[in-house]
């Protein structure tokens, strides 16, 4: 199981001031905080600085890496930030977040991952949009991983996202991530399926309970890979017990040890 801090992202009212004035320790405070509440790698997200990313990425990435030792998801669609970042980062295994099956995107961002033996979020995304059913969903799975396979992309090093768009727009949006991720896991079994949790709740009261609900609803279809607020507390304790329940820590090993540290309550 993958678990990627999702906080320092430009779009949060509070990250992106202290971004644009450039505030190390605002930045690195929730970098640590985030990897002692138990996330494996930090998201990097500064797609809402539109004029100068590709600077602020770097910034980013090496402010991070001065706070933490694990390793970075840089999330932008713009290969030009994405080069900067991977660039600058020097902690373990970056991952490339992300690459879609649009053409130019492919195209692009393939000979970086190869480059820099990164891990890759590859999302379901082709040239005509974000899909809006399962089987259109799993027509991209299979052409994503042929694609990256046959370019000498290790499965153990890609991650499909079959993109998550809120609950709130669609009553079967659930359903087919759900089906989606069945079909990786079944299908691909050595490929690893992510997701960015927080996206099925926009735009309706108590989040956190739709982000607790679904993340226990995908781990249980296969999904082992979150994009999420580490900071929650409920949701640590409900992803160590769901890795117990579905098979996936051998004498509840990790449960134990996340209750020792104080990981959950
Ligand atoms: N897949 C992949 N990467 C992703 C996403 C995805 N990266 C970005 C996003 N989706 C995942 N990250 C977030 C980060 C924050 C929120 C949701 C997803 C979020 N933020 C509150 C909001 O916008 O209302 C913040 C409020 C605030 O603090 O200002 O919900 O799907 N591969």
């Amino acid at each position: 199981m993958l678990i990627i801090g999702e906080l320092i992202n430009t779009s949060r009212k509070a990250v992106k001031p202290a971004v644009e004035q450039r505030d190390a320790a605002f930045i690195q405070d929730l970098a640590k905080k985030q990897v002692e509440a138990g996330a494996h790698y930090v998201d990097v997200n500064c797609g809402t600085m539109v004029y100068n990313e590709v600077e602020t990425m770097e910034w980013l990435v090496n402010t991070v890496q001065e706070a933490v030792s694990a390793p970075l998801c840089l999330d932008t669609p713009r290969a030009e930030a994405m080069e900067a970042g991977l660039a600058a980062a020097k902690n373990g295994q970056t991952m490339v977040n992300s690459i879609t099956a649009e053409k130019e995107r492919f195209e692009k961002v393939l000979p970086m991952v190869l480059k820099y033996k990164a891990k890759v979020i590859a999302l379901c995304m082709g040239d005509n949009g974000i899909p809006n059913s399962a089987e259109e969903r799993i027509t991209i799975v299979r052409q994503l991983i042929r694609d990256l396979t046959a370019a000498g992309v290790a499965e153990d090093d890609i991650y499909l996202d079959p993109l998550i768009t809120p609950i709130s727009t669609g009553e079967k949006f659930g359903l087919d991530v759900l089906e989606t991720v069945r079909f990786i896991r079944q299908e691909h079994p050595r490929v690893h399926a992510a997701c960015g949790l927080s996206n099925i709740s926009f735009g309706l009261p108590n989040r956190k309970i739709l982000n607790q609900a679904f993340m226990i609803q995908t781990m249980a279809a296969g999904m082992d890979a979150y994009i999420l607020d580490p900071l929650d507390k409920a949701m640590m304790g409900f992803v160590y017990a769901s890795q117990a329940l579905v098979g996936q820590d051998s004498f509840c090993m990790g449960y134990l040890n996340a209750h020792r540290k104080g990981l959950y309550e």
